[in-house]
Parts: C-alpha cells; structure tokens; sequence
C-alpha cells in the first residue's frame, strides 16, 4: 500500500532563465490524474480542508509561497510545511486533512485521481473516524 502520506519529489531543471519541474502522468505521480485544481488568493487566517475522502487521492503542491497541512490518519497527527514547488506530499485516501498559515500569494495546486464528487467526502470527524476502525480494525 501507498501509506496515509508520503512526500512525492519532482525533477527540477536548473538553468541561468530560471528553474523547471514537470509532472508526468503513470511515471511521479501513484494514480492517473482525473483532475487538477488550485487554490490562491486565500486570506493568511483562513482555514481549508477539514474532511477526509471516502476514495480519492491527491497529491499536493505549494507552487508558489508556503502553508500548513495538518494530517490526520485516525490514530496518529502530523504537520509538514509545503513551501518547495519540487516537493508534493501525496495524500491517500481516508486521510483528515486541515489548512492554514497561508503565506501572501500562495497557490496550493492538487493533482487528484477523480472528478469532483461531493459524496466522497467525510465533512464530519465522527464519521471519517468511524470509517477509520471499520477499515482498518
Ligand atoms: C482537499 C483540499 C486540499 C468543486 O466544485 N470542484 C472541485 O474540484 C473542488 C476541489 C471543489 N469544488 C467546490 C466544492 C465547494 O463548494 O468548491 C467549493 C470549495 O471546496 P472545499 O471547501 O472542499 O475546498 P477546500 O480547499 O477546503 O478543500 C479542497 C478539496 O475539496 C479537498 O479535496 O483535499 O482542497
């Protein structure tokens, strides 16, 4: 299995015009992307997330400035910093995540293995926890 959670390292080209890195489909990232989304222009005091998915997986990158992602399998927390364009952190599913510290200008983009789906969230802790035992007891 993939993990709750694991940092996912991109290439970076490096040259005098500037520095470049390149997500590939089927070879850096664990699933097929379905979608693509961004966050940006986010206040610094506001708070995202706080839901886990029944079925998706992400992989999650700060392209621009630095956030907080609060990580939560059921049974263990943790926090990493994203603040390198390089480095994703790939989130499976039945992960409760939470963001905030938002720096000026930030842009969180997501790489995620399925479209939009509102009934694949768990917006409730109780019940992403409930989950948590049945799956994994
Ligand atoms: C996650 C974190 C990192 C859509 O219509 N399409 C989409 O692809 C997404 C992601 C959201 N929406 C709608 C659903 C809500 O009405 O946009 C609104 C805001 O979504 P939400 O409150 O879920 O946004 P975040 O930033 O709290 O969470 C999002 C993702 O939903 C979530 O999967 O892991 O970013």
């Amino acid at each position: 299995p993939e993990g709750f959670v694991r940092e996912i390292r991109l290439p970076q080209i490096h040259d005098p015009r500037g520095d470049l890195t390149f997500v590939e489909g089927g070879n850096h990232i664990p699933f097929d992307i379905r979608r693509v989304y961004y966050l940006y222009n986010v206040p610094v005091d506001a708070e995202r997330g706080g839901h886990a998915h029944k079925e998706l997986e992400q992989v999650v990158f700060a392209l621009s400035g630095s956030f907080r992602m609060k990580i939560d399998d059921g049974h263990t927390q943790s926090e990493y910093w994203l603040r390198d364009p390089r480095k994703g952190l790939y989130i499976n599913r039945l992960v409760w995540r939470e963001m905030d510290s938002f720096s000026q200008g930030a842009v969180c983009m997501v790489l995620a293995s399925q479209p939009y789906d509102e009934s694949d969230y768990y917006r409730s802790y109780d019940a992403f926890l409930a989950a948590t035992r049945s799956n994994r007891a």
